[in-house]
């Protein structure tokens, strides 16, 4: 497909292709094939422009085929977009309080409260890693987790109803960047470490580092029945005090292991302010740091013949422990190495040096093998032995400036993002994938400049057993020169990538500001793999539970209920376009208990219930019953009303809340 190449003036041969390619190919009359052409011309358009055009336009009603779901950085949300068209659909919020989803507002579900770091007060995240559950080393689009990087916390979020339904917090650390990352049967939810702190980030000097600050990974154990991690089966495995990184988990070659990656080895504790070398030089002089290769099966058989320790109430493999039954090795990975990925068949990891120019592919067979055969170079400072370099590598390829996360797409081709260059590369795999590329194995054939500073990419189904390909898209830190000027603070730049040819045609076909968030990794899953919920499957549904509420309001039999202890619940129902009761008297100082059920079946009839001055804002969606607890502390006259835009008489849906004073 030649015409694919930049080429002003090739409009017309453009117009018959995407005649070719329109849906409804009545005849393209000659003079709208005209008129299109000199809107092109108008428009300065070239070929390549309308077939990015004509790849991602969706005519309205017209679904898109994908959904990427994103994590949304320090604004602590998940963001949806769906592919080809790359529209933003929906934001799920989980660590922030979100107003127009009601979460956060102490309304029916108390994740958020449960998932307090500390006890304490905390109404954001940084959202980092999202993982799709899976099923035999495939997405089946049940579950979706996510990690919040300052406070080492994973939610679960159930894709039926698409809401937050469970926050734990990691009592032994506060930093888990390396999360989340699911084994191949979402028996784990992997929370990998980050900034090693004490147990339990507890107090102790920075000179007392190398005794006392912990690396750790945590395995949370996921009860697909209850929708729920198990904290009584979870665990977790100490590591020594160097920064993990990300992690991913070994499939079919490899199952039973995970992988993390790990800058500063050298232990350094910075200093800048007494001229001492800073982090950032101090934990890059080594010129490897370690590949961490964990056996989780081996691990998980030591914790339940219970060879751990109680550690901040928690059960811990020690790192003596996991040295001694064999469950942690290391190799050497060069240079201020970042992303660790895990290809299909499991059989190669990539790892990329933020330092290094190349990638580094390992080959599980060697890794096994070099264990078995006690293949040592030495042990690391913590006893900890690596296994030698050279036995465990398959092949380094040159790819580039700031290589960081590679992806894998199905015909034998990795895509790995250059930080530096603002670029994805292209290469071919060698082992059992080279057969499907005309190119020789492990070799670079083709880079593709993005808009700028590249940190993930994802490619489409790219972290299962059998990626689709076809999209990829490139998570732009920086977007600079395009967009129109937002101010000084700029939009993250998401571009999404057609990689479905073969060789050197890689062309960026959209541009997606992302103005809410800094999205940093995303999941891209088929849309048919999703079985959302359009309604919650019968009236007076509590989400939190997935099940019916007995105490929900039935229609009838709403009511103010003044109760022996002095408290007071109150029965209402929603419906277009009332609640029911539309009169609530209370006195000061009553402790209030607040059920509302939408009564609605029709797709999309949400009502919103939204309480001035007291800080209420709820989303009901058709079924969806909710309860508010409150004290109505301060007297006064508040109109309380539906916020959603529900029907034409949307603005008369509401209500007086009178609390008389004493
Ligand atoms: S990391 S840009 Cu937070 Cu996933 Cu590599
Ligand atoms: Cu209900 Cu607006």
């Amino acid at each position: 497909m030649t015409i694919m190449k930049r080429a002003a003036g090739k409009v017309r041969l453009t117009l018959w292709v995407l005649a070719g390619l329109a849906t409804c190919a009545t005849q393209a009359n000659a003079q709208s094939m005209r008129d299109v052409e000199a809107l092109a011309k108008e428009r300065g358009l070239t070929t390549a422009d309308l077939m990015a055009a004509a790849k991602t336009y969706l005519p309205s009603g017209v679904k898109d085929e994908y959904l990427m779901f994103a994590s949304s950085g320090h604004a602590g949300h998940v963001f949806v977009v769906g592919l080809p068209s790359m529209r933003l659909l929906r934001s799920i919020a989980v660590f922030t309080p979100e107003s127009w989803q009601g979460w956060g507002f102490g309304v029916g579900d108390k994740s958020l409260e449960e998932g307090f770091p500390q006890g304490k007060s905390n109404l954001w995240g940084d959202t980092h890693h999202p993982a799709l559950s899976e099923t035999a080393g495939d997405y089946d689009g049940q579950w979706l987790f996510i990690n919040d990087k300052i406070n080492a916390r994973v939610a679960v979020i159930d894709l039926r109803d698409w809401e937050t339904k469970q926050i734990v917090k990691n009592p032994l650390t506060l930093s888990d960047h390396g999360g989340t990352f699911v084994t191949p049967n979402t028996e784990y939810i992997i929370e990998g470490g980050q900034y090693a702190v004490p147990w339990g980030s507890d107090y102790a000097p920075i000179t007392d580092y190398k005794e006392k600050y912990k690396g750790s990974v945590t395995l949370w154990k996921f009860d697909r029945n209850r929708g729920r991690i198990d904290k009584d089966q979870s665990f977790a495995i100490e590591l020594p005090p160097y920064w993990q990184d990300l992690s991913d988990a070994g499939k079919l070659a490899s199952d039973g292991f995970f992988f993390m990656n790990s800058i500063n080895t050298e232990l350094a504790t910075g200093g800048i302010q007494d001229k001492k070398p800073p982090f950032e030089a101090g934990a890059s002089m080594n010129a490897t740091d370690f590949l961490h290769i964990i056996d989780w099966k081996k691990a998980e058989k030591v914790y339940k013949a219970g060879n751990v320790e109680m550690i901040k109430g928690f059960p811990v493999i020690t790192l003596k422990t996991a040295i001694a039954e064999g469950i942690l090795h290391v190799t050497p990975e060069p240079r201020s190495p970042h992303g660790v990925d895990v290809a299909p068949k499991g059989d190669f990891i990539v790892i990329s040096g933020k330092l290094d120019p190349h990638v580094t592919i390992y080959s599980t067979a060697k890794i096994k093998q070099a264990i078995a055969n006690k293949t040592f170079s030495g042990k690391d400072e913590f006893g900890v032995p690596i296994l030698d370099f050279d036995a465990v590598v398959e092949a380094r390829i040159e790819v580039g400036l700031g290589p960081l996360h590679t992806q894998f797409g199905p015909d034998g081709y990795a895509y790995t993002s250059l930080y530096l260059d603002s670029a994805v590369a292209r290469w071919t795999m060698g082992g059992s994938y080279g057969a499907g590329t005309p190119e020789p194995d492990w070799t670079l054939v083709h880079k593709t400049p993005v808009h700028y500073n590249v940190g993930h990419i994802a490619v489409a189904e790219g972290d299962t057993v059998s990626p689709d390909g076809k999209y990829l898209v490139s998570l732009n830190k920086w977007s600079v020169d395009r967009f129109v000027q937002t101010g000084p603070l700029l939009p993250q730049n998401l571009q999404l990538v057609d990689i479905s040819d073969d060789g050197t045609k890689m062309p960026v076909i959209y541009d997606m500001a992302m103005g809410v968030g800094e999205p940093h990794y995303a999941q891209i899953i088929k849309a048919d793999k999703l079985n959302s919920w359009s309604v919650y499957p019968q009236v007076g549904w509590d989400p939190h539970v997935q099940n019916i509420n007995p105490m929900a309001p039935k229609k009838g039999m709403e009511r103010v209920q003044r109760n022996e202890d002095g408290s007071v619940d109150i029965f209402m129902t929603a419906i277009r376009s009332h609640f029911n009761p539309e009169h609530i008297y209370l006195k000061q100082g009553d402790k209030v208990r607040w059920h509302i059920t939408n009564i609605e079946r029709a797709v999309d009839a949400t009502h919103g219930f939204a309480v001035p001055v007291y800080n209420i804002t709820a989303s009901l969606e058709p079924g969806e019953s909710v309860t508010i607890e409150f004290v109505a502390d301060t007297p006064g006259t508040f109109p309380f009303y539906c916020s959603e835009f529900c029907s034409a008489l949307h603005l008369e849906m509401m209500g007086y809340l009178m609390v008389e004073p004493n």
